[in-house]
């Protein structure tokens, strides 16, 4: 290939100036970085006074503190949108985070983006804004039109947008030449009619922010187990011995994890870390809801150990610890669980063979780390009766994201470790409902339900196969997708290759994004677009039958009620159920579906639900349980509906993780402590000691000494793509971090400019995130 592709030639779709930059795209700052390593537990006052902060920001000291009270509570309140990390079932106590609190502050914010404000600002000026500053501006009030002729957004009654839309879908030669995203907030009940909409209309191209986050899981445990979930919940995190943890940070990611974390270490199981980073939530914790313990500044052990992988080496140590299994089978069969392996799996024996024929020297080539520390860890897994093994973006988001799972749960059938109390593969998901969406329906795939659902709503579903997150891109850039609907979400920062993503979404004849907040996303748009601006689960969804509630599932298969009650942002407001009704009836006229009925009365939406979806017999009853209900899930009743009936074994050939060049580094993007995916709060890092700075890459001290790189040089980085192209980002600051000899890390999504668009992995088609190859060098010209 040519020239680099100069990542801030992104400039032409506002996406970063070329001058240095120390907030990337969070707030412009000039102020004095720093880094220091942080010595402190994990949440606690530091954690308070964050949140005291963001509260003051967004001027809703009370109103802010009361609605935290109704969080995540039974049946009356409304469910956290920051994580999908499962409510304390049977416990009362206010189980809430700094990072939740954050995040529902985010959303209930003062601010307002009214027609005022886009008349008085064009598109091309607001395209040179930071990311933070765009969401800054607060709740967007009510439906905008691109005017192409003042480059600015005019308003546009609903009635308008529709129809517009309507006219849109209803001009493609074929329903494949629009797809409709999903990012994963949406309830279960506006997900349910999404599908229904998009399938009637006939297409299946629904992409989703899983196909860049847990795709790799999903795809694993359906070919081990035939579930597409975890089958562990917070019950068995806490009865069992051991956890491990891989590739998650919990302290920033899944604060209310360091709760059972905690309560682990405590009552003395054993919690085994595996990440390149140790992370602050890997060490210790003042518990997030432990008032007494943050006033006497009491923390507790998050870990026992931790183990310092290198990028995409958990293969090789899950692997190794499988070796160390088999090894002390020879003296002792019952470490194994024979009579388990006999009756339930399938493959052991292959399996058995390809790890005993790999040899150590790989195995700790490969991980990073020693035979004697690989040993220490099975040691651990040998020790424990019961076994819980979680992981999240550190293992998904690699090439072989699906073969490592599918390792990991080899290693569980090993000793039984599922199906029974304290066991389980337990992935920790990422948005509030990204799990719901998929069991209600956003899937590229056919779903298994599909033949149901044309039955029960008498529709024809398409039965080929969609397009996924990047196969819409190519699409997009290749003028076969033409219209763009996202549902919720940031698409062009959240996806990979920004330039190539943007290209792709100014070449549509019409992008429709529905969000509660102005973003990239809308900046960036088709030669038609909206801006749809819905409701936020915090409020109140009135309709005809009265106030209505949604249901969400969590990372655990625990599906619950979310009523939101305070007062919208908005009069014009409309709730996401609503808005896919008025774009399906100005799409469909002819269609048979009673829209406005099921608008009138979610309960209408779920009885029909209660018939398509398996598990969901019952619904409306079901949720109206004070904790809501788990959906069945045969494997965990060790009931394994793969083909042969049984659990199976993998039997992945050991990837080689290591670049073939020395000169070249592994780089995983990640998140910082204040950032909720593409939503910047501020430019600090508290639990890595950052401050005022995004732009950045962390290098072990090694690799900076042999590129003659000091800490605070400016430095250019260079990625290099399957297709040999390459990408550039220039004037990123070095900074030393403990980490393994040849990776690094820095954050999403300002890296995302380095991940080319045939950066995907060919198990699982998500986006190489975790693993760009990439070379560091100092910036020709440095700065002071
Ligand atoms: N506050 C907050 N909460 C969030 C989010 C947010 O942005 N902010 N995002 C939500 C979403 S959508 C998701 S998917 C989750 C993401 O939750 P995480 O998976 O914690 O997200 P990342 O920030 O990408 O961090 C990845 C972690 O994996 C480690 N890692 C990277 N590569 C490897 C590897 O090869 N092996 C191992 N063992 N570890 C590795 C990194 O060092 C880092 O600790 O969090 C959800 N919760
Ligand atoms: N390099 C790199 N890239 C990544 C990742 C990574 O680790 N590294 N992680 C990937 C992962 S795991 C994920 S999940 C994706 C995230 O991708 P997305 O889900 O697409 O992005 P978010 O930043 O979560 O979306 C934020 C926007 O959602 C809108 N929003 C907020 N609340 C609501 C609501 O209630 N309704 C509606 N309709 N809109 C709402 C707001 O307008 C806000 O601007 O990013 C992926 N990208
Ligand atoms: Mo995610």
């Amino acid at each position: 290939m040519s020239d680099d592709v100069d990542a801030r030639g992104g400039t032409a779709f506002g996406l970063m100036p070329d001058e240095p930059r120390q907030g990337g795209y969070g707030p412009r700052t000039t102020a004095a970085w720093s880094r220091k390593p942080y010595r402190h537990p994990a949440a606690g006052w530091g954690a308070a006074k964050s949140v005291g902060q963001v509260l003051l920001r967004e001027r809703e000291p009370i109103a802010g503190s009361g609605a935290m009270l109704i969080m995540n509570h039974g049946v009356s309140g409304y469910d956290c949108p920051g994580c999908a990390w499962p409510d304390d079932p049977g416990n009362l106590r206010l189980d809430i985070c700094e990072n939740g609190i954050k995040h529902v502050t985010w959303e209930m914010t003062h601010k307002r983006v009214d027609r005022q404000f886009f008349a008085s600002h064009t598109v091309a000026e607001l395209s040179s804004w930071t990311d933070f500053d765009l969401e800054d501006q607060g709740r967007l009030t009510e439906p905008m039109s691109y005017d192409a002729a003042s480059d600015r957004y005019v308003p546009i009654s609903w009635d308008d947008a529709f129809a517009l839309i309507g006219e849109e879908l209803q001009g493609l030669a074929s329903p494949d030449e629009a797809s409709f995203y999903t990012s994963g907030r949406l309830s279960n009940e506006a997900t349910f009619l999404y599908q229904l909409m998009v399938r009637e209309y006939g297409t299946n191209n629904l992409p989703d922010c899983s196909n860049m986050c847990h795709e790799a899981s999903g795809r694993a445990l359906k070919a081990s187990l035939a579930t597409g979930k975890g089958t562990a919940d917070l019950r068995d995190w806490d009865e069992c011995d051991a956890l491990f943890v891989l590739g998650v940070n919990a302290a920033s990611n899944a604060p209310r994890m360091l709760t059972a974390l905690s309560d682990a270490v405590r009552r003395g199981a054993q919690v085994v870390h595996v990440n390149p980073l140790v992370e602050v939530g890997a060490t210790r914790t003042i518990v997030p809801h432990d008032f007494v313990d943050m006033a006497l500044f009491k923390s507790t052990a998050t870990s026992t150990m931790n183990l310092q992988v290198r990028l995409g080496g958990d293969l090789a140590l899950i692997r190794g610890m499988a070796k160390v299994v088999f090894e002390a089978a020879e003296a002792d069969p019952t470490v194994l669980d024979t009579a388990f392996l006999r009756a339930y799996t399938n493959g052991l024996e292959d399996y058995r063979a390809l790890v005993e024929a790999t040899p150590w020297a790989e195995l700790v080539r490969q991980s990073g780390l020693s035979e004697e520390r690989i040993r220490e860890s099975a040691a651990v897994y040998l020790g424990s009766e019961r076994t819980v093994i979680s992981w999240c973006l550190g293992v998904s988001q690699h090439e072989h994201g699906v073969d490592t799972v599918r390792e990991i749960v080899n290693l569980l059938l090993l000793r039984g470790n599922i199906g029974r109390p304290g066991t389980g593969p337990s992935p920790v998901r990422g948005h509030s409902n990204v799990q719901g969406n998929r069991t209600c329906g956003i899937d590229h795939r056919p779903p298994a339900w599909t033949d149901r659902l044309a039955e029960v709503c008498r529709i024809d579903p398409p039965r080929h196969p969609g397009l996924d997150t990047v196969k819409t891109i190519r699409g997009m850039h290749d003028g076969t997708v033409k219209v763009f609907v996202g549902m919720g979400g940031n698409f062009v920062l959240a996806a990979p290759d920004t330039a190539y993503t943007a290209e792709a979404l100014s070449r549509c004849r019409l992008t429709v994004q529905v969000s509660t907040k102005l973003n990239r996303s809308h900046l960036v748009h088709g030669e038609k677009a909206l801006i749809l601006p819905c409701l936020g689960r915090t409020e109140r969804d009135q309709q005809q039958a009265g106030p209505q509630g949604v249901t969400v599932e969590d990372a655990m298969s625990m599906v619950h009620l979310s009523v939101g009650r305070k007062r919208p942002a908005s009069a014009y407001l409309r709730s996401e159920p609503a808005i896919i009704a008025g774009i399906a009836k100005a799409t469909l006229p002819a269609s048979q579906t009673p829209w406005d009925d099921y608008i009138a009365d979610y309960d209408r939406i779920r009885d029909v639900m209660a018939q398509v979806l398996p598990g969901f017999e019952g619904f409306n009853d079901l949720i109206r349980n004070r904790h809501g209900f788990r959906i069945p899930q045969p494997a965990r009743e060790r009931v394994f509906e793969t083909e042969s009936g049984q659990a199976e074994f993998s039997h992945a050939p050991l990837p080689d993780v290591i670049p073939a060049s020395a000169e070249t580094l592994v780089l995983q993007t990640m998140r910082s402590h204040d950032q909720w995916n593409t939503t910047i709060y501020s430019s600090n890092d508290r639990y890595r000691g950052v401050k005022n700075l995004r732009e950045l890459i962390f290098l072990h001290e090694e690799d900076m000494r042999s590129r003659g790189i000091a800490e605070g040089d400016l430095v250019d980085i260079r990625s290099t793509s399957k297709d040999g192209s390459t990408r550039v980002v220039r004037s990123f600051r070095a900074v030393p971090y403990d980490l393994p000899q040849g990776c690094a890390a820095g954050y999403m999504p300002e890296l995302n400019v380095l991940i080319g668009h045939a950066d995907f992995s060919a198990q699982s088609d998500q986006p190489l995130m975790k693993s760009i190859q990439v070379t560091v060098t100092r910036s020709a010209a440095r700065a002071a």
